[in-house]
Formats: structure tokens, C-alpha cells, sequence
């Protein structure tokens, strides 16, 4: 997901190519404002942190981008491309290492495991995905 502050600095298309050039196949796109119950069940895990208000009312300050990325490992790289989650730990070459310092501002979420994106993508896509026409391409997953 693209968090408010990447969608509204312009970072959309800079996000979209870095998974596209890795070789990860795009199944589910939408620019939405984000329902604060979206929100906190979204992130319940952390609801008992201090940051948790801030963060739902982050989440739903201005429209994200939700996402769903296909593809050979892409949870554990994905998270790698996307980086540690305070940007001043992140490496540069990351996406929050390239563009972000702020751990409230941090531009994108991952899901961090499998289980984890089966849940987010049921909270996020309750209408379904778009179907693939298989292609006969080995190098595209
Ligand atoms: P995300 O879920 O957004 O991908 O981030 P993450 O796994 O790297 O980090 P997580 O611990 O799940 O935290 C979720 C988001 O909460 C905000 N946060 N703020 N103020 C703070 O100390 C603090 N700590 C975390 C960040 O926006 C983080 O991405």
C-alpha cells in the first residue's frame, strides 16, 4: 500500500516501476480513501502501541494506493525492496531509504508474510482481483 504521504509527494509511478522492473506481476490496483475501521483492523495487531491513533489517522488522512504484487519470494523481497520500517535505518537503494526519514511518514506498507497478505488482500480487495490470461512467458510468474 502507498500511505498518504506517497501518494501526495508523487511517489505512485516511481513505486509501481521499481516491482514492475523486478519482474513482479501487478493483480490488484485502486486509489481509495481508507474507512477508519479499514484502518484499525488493518494495522490491530499494533493497537495497544502509542503510536496506534496516530497511525489509523495517518492511514486515513488523505487517499493510498492498495496494491497486490505477484510473484517468486515477492513478501520476503518486497519487504527488502521496501525497507527497514524507521527510514533513517533503511538502506539506500530501498524505497523508504530513497525517500522518506520520518518512521510516521514512511510512504509504503508490505505485508510481512504470506499469511499476512492472504489476510490484507481479503480486507482490501473484498470485490476480487483481476484474472490473468496464463502466458505461455516462463520469465513473467
Ligand atoms: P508497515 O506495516 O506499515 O509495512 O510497517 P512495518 O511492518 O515496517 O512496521 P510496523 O511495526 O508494522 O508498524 C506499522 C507502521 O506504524 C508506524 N510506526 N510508527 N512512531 C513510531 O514509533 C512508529 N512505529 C511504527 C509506521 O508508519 C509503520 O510503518
Amino acid at each position: 500500500m502507498i500511505k498518504p504521504d506517497g501518494v501526495q509527494r508523487g511517489l505512485v509511478g516511481e513505486v509501481i516501476k521499481r516491482f514492475e522492473q523486478r519482474g513482479y506481476t501487478l493483480k490488484g490496483l485502486k486509489l481509495m480513501n481508507v474507512e477508519k475501521s479499514l484502518a484499525e483492523k488493518h494495522y490491530e495487531d499494533l493497537s495497544a502501541r502509542p503510536f496506534f491513533p496516530a497511525l489509523v489517522d495517518y492511514i486515513c488522512s488523505g487517499p493510498v494506493v492498495a496494491m497486490v504484487w505477484e510473484g517468486k519470494g515477492v513478501v520476503a523481497t518486497g519487504r527488502k525492496m521496501i525497507g527497514a520500517t524507521n527510514p533513517l535505518a533503511s538502506e539506500p537503494g530501498t524505497i523508504r531509504g530513497d525517500f522518506a526519514i520520518e518512521v510516521g511518514r514512511n510512504v509504503i506498507h508490505g505485508s510481512d508474510s504470506v499469511e499476512s497478505a492472504t489476510r490484507e488482500i481479503g480486507l482490501w480487495f473484498p470485490e476480487g482481483l483481476a484474472q490473468w490470461t496464463p502466458v505461455a512467458k516462463p520469465w513473467i510468474y
